[in-house]
């Protein structure tokens, strides 16, 4: 396949858009700033396109310019789902198959994050975008405990409800604090001697799937995740607790 170049009017002309803050006044010395800037991260003939105050020290920009940069697409690599999506009645089976009584998985947006909506359409039945969310599947039995719950409480409801499975939300952040609140979940389960026996997953638009080792979880989900995802990530991971191989589960999936 061909280089990939970005275009505006023509293929191939690098025309791209960026948008920015710089931490100085409005002035001519600032849109000279922001020109540089472009012009160091590889744009050709940049122009600006729009200058405006952020108060009297800061300054917001949008950029036009050609990009001197392509990508070869030959040489992405893109992570495959190690596991596939199997339909309800599948993850209902693995879960009596591999766990032989109701899954329990306990929900939380911990930290200061008041957003709900993402755990919600992992977890409630109504669920996303098409897909049932994890109350829908009868082999589970959901405690979504909400917005904003420290750590300690997720501790209290593991053990109270004998949970199989923590979901971790975080949308919120600024400097990296969906990090830090993520890792604090982890930390209080490990303190409590349960991280071991925890399927743990955390979610949210700011995570990608590679963050999973940094944060200590078993899996990481981002932006755009269906519920289906889960509940067979969920699924599978018990079919592996349980001792089976990859190759092995595969071969007890029902071919519709
Ligand atoms: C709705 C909303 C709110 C509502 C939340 C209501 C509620 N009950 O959830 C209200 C009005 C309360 C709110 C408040 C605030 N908000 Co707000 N909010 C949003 C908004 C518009 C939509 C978020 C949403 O619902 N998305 C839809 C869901 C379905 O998507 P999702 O959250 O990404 O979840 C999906 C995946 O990420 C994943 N996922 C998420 N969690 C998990 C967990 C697990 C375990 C798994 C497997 C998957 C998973 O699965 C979901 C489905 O695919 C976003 C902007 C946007 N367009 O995203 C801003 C946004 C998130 N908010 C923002 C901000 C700044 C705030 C406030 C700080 C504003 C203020 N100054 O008061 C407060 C903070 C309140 C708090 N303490 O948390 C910023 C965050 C920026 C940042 N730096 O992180 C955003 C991005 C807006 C913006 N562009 O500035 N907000």
């Amino acid at each position: 396949m061909s280089a990939l170049v970005p275009y505006g009017d023509a293929t191939g002309d690098g025309q791209v858009q960026l948008s920015f803050c710089l931490p100085i006044a409005e002035s001519e010395r600032a849109r000279q700033a922001a020109l540089q800037l472009a012009i160091k991260m590889g744009f050709e003939r940049p122009q600006v396109v729009l200058m405006k105050p952020l108060g009297p020290d800061f300054t917001y920009f949008i950029v036009y310019g050609s990009t001197t940069h392509s990508i070869d697409p030959d040489e992405i690599v893109v992570e495959e789902r190690a596991y596939p999506l199997l339909a309800a009645p599948e993850v209902n089976r693995f879960i009596r198959e591999y766990l032989k009584r109701q899954l329990v998985v306990v929900g939380a947006c911990t930290g200061t994050d008041a957003h709900t909506v993402g755990l919600d359409a992992i977890l409630s039945m109504k669920g996303f975008a098409g897909d049932k969310g994890l109350e829908y599947f009868h082999e589970m039995r959901v405690v979504n405990m909400g917005a904003q719950v420290i750590p300690e409480e997720i501790v209290q409801t593991v053990k109270e409800e004998n949970a199989d499975a923590v979901l971790i939300s975080q949308v919120v952040t600024q400097r990296d604090a969906h990090i830090y609140h993520l890792e604090e979940v982890r930390e209080a389960l490990e303190r409590a001697g349960l991280r071991e026996g925890l399927i743990l997953v955390g979610g949210g638009p700011r995570f990608s799937p590679q963050q999973a080792e940094e944060v200590g979880y078993d899996r990481i989900f981002g932006r755009g995740t269906k519920p289906s995802e889960v509940a067979s990530y969920l699924a599978w991971t018990l079919g592996l607790r349980a001792g089976l191989t990859d190759d092995q589960l595969i071969r007890t999936v029902t071919v519709a």
